[in-house]
C-alpha cells in the first residue's frame, strides 16, 4: 500500500539532482483578505492532497495561477512565495492573468468548449477564435514561467488537466532535452466522431503528443485517445506498449486513476468534531428519524442533478408510502456562474426543486432540501457519515471523488453509494448500486430497491468498497505517475 512517507521517499531519493515542477491551473494556497488582513487558504481535491506532501519533501516548484486578491501582494516580482505559508519548504510560482486573458483562457476556451466537448453531456462546445487565441497565449505565459524556473538546469516537469493541453508542446519546443513532462488529463477524453469537431483539434493533439507520458482515469479514455490519434495524425501507435511516435518522439499512455486519501478522511471522520457537526445538521436540516439520501457536487451540467431530482419524483409517485420517511439534501456549489449555460442550469434546478417539492410536500415535509453554499472539509465529512445514501449520478465524470470520499468516511461500513454507471470510479467500485441518469425508470427503481437492502448486504458491498480504496489510494495514483516518470532518460 502506498503512503504519504513512501512517495515522500521516492522523491527524495530519485529527484535530488533535478528540478520537480508541477504546473496547474488551480493553486495549492491562494492569498486573500479577511477582515483587512491578508490571510491564506489552503486548495481543495485530490491533487493538492497528494503533490503537497512531495512538494515539501523535495522543495519543488508549482507554477499555477494567481487567482486570489491578495495573491500579489506576498510575492517578488515574478511572482514567487514560499509556501505552505505557516511552514514554508517550497516555491509556488503564480501566473497572473488579465480579466480578459481569464475569461477566454479559462472560462471560453477551457470551459465553454474543451469541457463540454470531452464530456459528451449533449451540451454544444462553443469554438470562439477569441477565446483560442487567448487560451493559446496563457499556455505561452505558464511556458515562460516554467522555462524561466529550469535555466539552465534540468527537470520533470508534471502538469495537470486540460487548461493546459498546449503548454507541453511549447515547453519541448524550447528545452526537449533538459524537460521530462507528464500530463494528467482530469476529465474523460472522448471518442473520435465527438472530437473530429474541434477546429483546434490538430494543435491540441500536438501539445499532448510533446508529453513523454500522458495519463487518463481509465483505459477507455486511453483507447478513445489512441484511436483518434490513429485517425487524425502520422503517427507510429504501438499497442502492446500503448505509445505513440511521431517524428522521433515517443508518448506512452497510461490510465491512472485517481483517489482520496483513504487513512485521512477514515481518520478525520471518526473524530468527537464531526460527531458534534453530525449533530448539528441532524438539528438544521430537521432529520431525526428520517433516512437521509445526500449528494454533493459542483453545479455542473455533467453531474446529473435534475435527472437525479426528476428520479426523486418519479420514485414518489410510485412509492407515495415513503413520503415522510426521508430527506434528500442536494449540497451543491456554484461555479463558472457567469456562463450563460450555468447561469440556465442554476435556475432549472431551482424551479425542479420547487415544483417537486410543492407536489409531494405532506404536513410540513418537502422530500428535497437544496443548499447552496462551500462546505468546510469537517462539514463534509460529517454529512457522508450520517446519510443512509449518498447519490452520485453524473451523467458522465472522469472518476467522481465523492462517491470516494463517502466510502472513506464510512468507517461503521454502513451507508450505501449509488454511482452513475457513466462514472470512472464505477469501474472501481462495482459493490455500489450502479444506476443510469438517463433511465429514470431504472434510477427510481434503484432508490426503492436500495431502500430495501438488508444492514448485511449494505455491510458487505461497504466493506468490499472499503477495501478497494485503502488499497488505490491517492499516494498510489501519484506513486505510480512518478515512478514512470522517472524510469526516462534525459536526452543528452
Ligand atoms: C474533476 C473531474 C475527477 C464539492 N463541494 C464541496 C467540496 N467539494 C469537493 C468534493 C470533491 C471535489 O470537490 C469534487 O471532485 P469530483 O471528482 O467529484 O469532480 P470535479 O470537480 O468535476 O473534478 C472528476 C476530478 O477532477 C479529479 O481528477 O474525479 O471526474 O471532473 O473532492 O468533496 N469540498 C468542500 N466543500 C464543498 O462544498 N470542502
Amino acid at each position: 500500500m502506498w503512503t504519504k512517507k513512501d512517495l515522500q521517499q521516492l522523491i527524495k531519493e530519485k529527484m535530488s539532482d533535478y528540478k520537480f515542477i508541477v504546473v496547474s491551473n488551480r493553486q495549492p494556497y491562494g492569498h486573500l483578505f479577511k477582515k483587512g488582513k491578508i490571510t491564506h487558504q489552503r486548495g481543495v481535491g485530490g491533487v493538492v492532497t497528494a503533490l503537497d506532501p512531495i512538494m515539501q519533501a523535495c522543495n519543488g516548484i508549482w507554477v499555477a495561477y494567481g487567482n486570489q486578491e491578495a495573491d500579489f501582494l506576498v510575492t517578488d516580482e515574478k511572482g514567487r512565495v514560499k509556501v505552505p505559508p505557516d511552514n514554508p519548504s517550497y516555491t509556488l510560482r503564480r501566473v497572473q492573468l488579465t480579466k480578459e486573458e481569464e475569461s477566454g483562457y479559462y472560462y471560453g476556451f477551457s470551459n465553454e468548449a474543451l469541457w463540454p466537448l470531452c464530456h459528451m453531456a449533449f451540451q454544444r462546445p462553443v469554438f470562439r477564435n477569441r477565446n483560442w487565441e487567448l487560451y493559446s497565449n496563457v499556455n505561452k505565459k505558464f511556458a515562460d514561467a516554467i522555462l524561466d524556473e529550469v535555466g539552465d538546469g534540468k527537470a520533470f516537469v508534471f502538469v495537470q488537466d486540460f487548461h493546459l493541453a498546449l503548454l507541453p508542446r511549447y515547453l519541448k519546443e524550447e528545452a526537449a532535452s533538459r524537460i521530462i513532462l507528464a500530463h494528467f488529463w482530469h476529465i474523460p477524453w472522448p471518442n473520435y466522431e465527438t472530437f473530429r469537431i474541434c477546429p483546434q483539434k490538430h494543435e491540441i493533439l500536438e501539445g499532448l503528443l510533446a508529453n513523454d507520458l500522458l495519463g487518463f482515469h481509465i483505459r477507455y479514455h486511453c483507447d478513445n485517445f489512441m484511436d483518434v490519434i490513429a485517425r487524425e495524425m502520422e503517427s507510429k501507435i504501438d499497442k502492446e506498449r500503448f505509445s505513440i511516435t511521431k517524428g522521433d518522439h515517443t508518448t506512452i499512455v497510461r490510465p491512472y486513476p485517481i483517489s482520496v486519501d483513504f487513512k485521512g478522511i477514515s481518520e478525520l471522520a471518526t473524530s468527537k468534531e464531526i460527531d458534534d457537526l453530525m449533530e448539528y445538521f441532524k438539528e438544521e436540516y430537521e432529520l431525526s428519524g428520517k433516512k437521509v439520501l445526500l449528494s454533493v457536487d459542483r453545479i455542473d451540467y455533467t453531474k446529473g442533478i435534475p435527472e437525479r431530482l426528476n428520479a426523486i419524483d418519479r420514485f414518489l409517485d410510485k412509492y407515495p408510502e415513503f413520503k415522510e420517511k426521508f430527506v434528500f439534501l442536494q449540497m451543491g456549489q456554484l461555479t463558472r456562474i457567469l456562463l450563460n449555460k450555468y447561469k440556465r442550469l442554476n435556475d432549472r434546478i431551482n424551479a425542479l426543486v420547487a415544483d417537486i417539492n410543492w407536489k409531494h410536500s405532506k404536513d410540513g415535509w418537502e422530500p428535497i432540501t437544496f443548499t447552496r453554499r462551500h462546505l468546510s472539509l469537517k462539514e463534509l465529512l460529517a454529512l457522508y457519515r450520517l446519510s443512509d445514501i449518498c447519490i452520485v449520478s453524473s451523467i458522465h465524470d472522469g472518476m467522481n471523488l465523492v462517491a470516494k470520499e463517502f466510502v472513506s468516511a464510512r468507517t461503521d461500513k454502513k451507508g450505501v453509494l449509488m454511482l452513475s454507471q457513466f462514472t470512472g470510479a464505477s469501474r472501481e467500485l462495482p459493490d455500489a448500486v450502479l444506476i443510469n441518469p438517463y433511465d429514470v425508470e431504472q434510477f427510481s427503481e434503484a432508490i426503492y430497491q436500495t431502500f430495501s437492502l438488508s444492514e448485511g448486504e449494505k455491510t458487505k458491498r461497504m466493506t468490499k468498497m472499503r477495501q478497494v480504496l485503502k488499497d488505490n489510494n491517492i499516494y498510489r495514483w501519484a506513486g505510480k505517475i512518478l515512478s514512470e516518470l522517472l524510469k526516462f532518460e534525459f536526452k543528452e
